[in-house]
């Protein structure tokens, strides 16, 4: 699938906003899998497609998470965790795609995971530091990027950490096993 053409099947989900926002993680996406050579189509699809479900109604998320392998944690924890996971399901029953390494990247793009492919890495990543994201910290981020793909990731998942303890809320366990694993 071109790049133009899945914009335009993920665009139909988005506000103006998002949308923006997607076509902006995906050349962050495909800048990072040029530098640390994963396969930029690959790259594309994760990016491109990591928030179609950001506005699905929460009610259908909550019944896609019941009735599928998705653990029914998530339900636990806030419903901005539920967007990725459940997005890995329904890009694949409505849209045909299939490659798991791809949907893989979209399931942990919110929390990440302890054991994250290259490929995961990026679109988490890319979807943190895209040049519209005003982020206290996120330049020194964005350098690291350039040279060092698990210590921006690092950074990411400790910023997030922090901002997220800073409002008391909860941190969802694979989020503090990311940062446990890359410490
Ligand atoms: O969908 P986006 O806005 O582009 O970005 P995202 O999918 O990374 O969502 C980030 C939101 O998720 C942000 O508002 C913080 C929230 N969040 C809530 N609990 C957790 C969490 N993020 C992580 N990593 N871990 C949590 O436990
Ligand atoms: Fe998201
Ligand atoms: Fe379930
Ligand atoms: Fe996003």
């Amino acid at each position: 699938m071109k790049k133009r053409e899945a914009l335009n099947l993920v665009k139909p989900h988005l506000t103006e906003q998002r949308f923006l926002h997607t076509e902006r993680v995906t050349e962050t996406a495909l800048d990072l899998a040029a530098r640390f050579h994963v396969d930029a189509q690959k790259a594309m699809l994760g990016a491109v497609f990591h928030d179609y479900c950001k506005y699905r109604n929460l009610e259908e998320m909550k019944q896609v998470i019941l009735q599928s392998a998705l653990p029914d944690l998530l339900l636990e924890f806030h419903h901005e965790l539920w967007h990725g996971p459940v997005a890995s399901i329904l890009v694949k029953s409505e849209l045909g795609i299939d490659d798991d390494a791809v949907l893989s990247a979209i399931y942990w793009h919110t929390t990440g995971h302890a054991e994250m492919t290259t490929l995961e890495k990026i679109v988490y990543l890319a979807d943190y530091i895209e040049p519209g994201r005003e982020i206290p910290g996120i330049d020194k981020i964005r350098t690291i990027a350039k040279s060092d793909l698990d210590e921006a990731v690092f950074h990411a998942v400790r910023n997030q950490m922090l901002y997220l303890i800073g409002k008391s809320r909860k941190v969802y366990p694979e989020t503090l096993n990311l940062y446990n694993a890359l410490v």
